[in-house]
């Protein structure tokens, strides 16, 4: 199974969820969060995205596992505890572990509780050596790591499938700050970023022949209409990705096809011909410019591997001696 992101946020209070949702509908543009792509099916629907011939990021990132997975596990050093941020029965994890020194833990922090013992319970039987901690947390919000791990061992963190780029700078600079201080002081973060590219390649990556990407986008208005009581017709929408020079990313939106009023949660929110819906932001990063934002958290790039096209890349960064802010 590919990596689903792990966005869902903490159980929330329905009225609490359905006021943040109306909140973003009131905003302009118009915003949905992506959380609300992964139910069940839209989870499926992004391990279909995962293979589709136009979506290079996965396939991408495997190959630069594949060939430099080594060199990663030599730089990285012997015994580490490696905190995942996210779960994932994925091979880009098998193929870190499998290349590590003697590492001690395996650490996967997910909101996603299913997943996240599906996870730690196949890595246990298939890495006896390894102690296996599941920490069921939002990692985008302080958590607590295990006790036999959090003082003592060197903590590499990893964050494969460019998932930072779907937050917002100041989102990502708080997630890396997060990052900092696990590693803190000998440890490090081996993430995968998304390289900014043709937009042509981009946006054919995100509206995809197929159309599985359209479905995964709708799918998030089926998801409110059960979750919140939301009535939003699906046939009145149509999925767009579009290249958004000025902010280096990918929007993924859902087009009104007429004007329309959707209820939800006791509001009324209208809809006009034409506007969109912004349900997800998916940043690119020259390599500088994600060095950049990674020394605002107090990291240094160490190492960068790519793929010869230079489409995507796995960097392993350094935590430097942190500063008072
Ligand atoms: C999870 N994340 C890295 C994906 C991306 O490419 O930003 C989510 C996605 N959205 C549409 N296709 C894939």
């Amino acid at each position: 199974m590919a990596k689903r992101p792990s966005v869902i946020p903490v159980a929330q209070p329905c009225d609490q969820l359905t006021r943040e949702v109306v909140d973003g509908l009131r905003k302009s543009p118009k915003e949905l969060s992506p959380v609300w792509f992964y139910d069940e099916l839209g989870s499926d629907l992004f391990d279909r995205i995962c293979e589709l011939p136009e979506y290079y990021l996965t396939r991408t990132e495997l190959s630069i596992m594949q060939a430099h997975a080594a060199d990663m596990a030599r730089q990285i050093g012997p015994q580490v505890a490696v905190i995942e941020f996210g779960s994932s029965t994925g091979l880009k994890t098998r193929l870190l572990l499998d290349q590590l020194e003697s590492p001690v833990a395996y650490v996967p922090v997910d909101i996603a509780r299913e997943q996240l013992f599906d996870t730690a319970s196949g890595l246990a039987r298939d890495y006896p050596e390894l102690r296996v901690m599941p920490v069921c947390a939002d990692f985008t919000q302080p958590f607590d790591l295990p006790k036999q791990i959090a003082a003592a061992q060197q903590r590499v963190v990893y964050f494969p499938g460019s998932t930072l780029g779907n937050f917002t700078q100041s989102q990502a600079h708080r997630l890396l700050s997060r990052m900092h201080q696990i590693a803190w002081p000998n440890g490090a973060v081996l993430i995968g970023i998304d390289l900014k590219k043709d937009p042509r390649m981009l946006e054919l990556a995100y509206n995809d022949s197929a159309g599985v990407t359209a479905q995964f986008n709708l799918n998030a208005l089926r998801h409110l209409n059960r979750e919140v009581g939301a009535n939003f017709d699906l046939h009145g929408f149509k999925h767009q990705a579009v290249w958004a020079e000025n902010a280096s990313r990918i929007e993924m939106r859902l087009i009104s096809q007429r004007d329309q009023v959707v209820s939800l949660g006791g509001a009324r929110i209208a809809i006009k011909d034409g506007e969109y819906l912004l349900t997800e932001c998916c940043h690119k990063y020259t390599l500088d410019g994600f060095a950049k934002l990674a020394a605002e958290s107090q990291l240094t790039v160490a190492h960068v591997w790519t793929d010869t096209e230079q489409k995507f890349s796995v960097q392993l960064l350094r935590p430097n001696v942190p500063t008072r802010s």
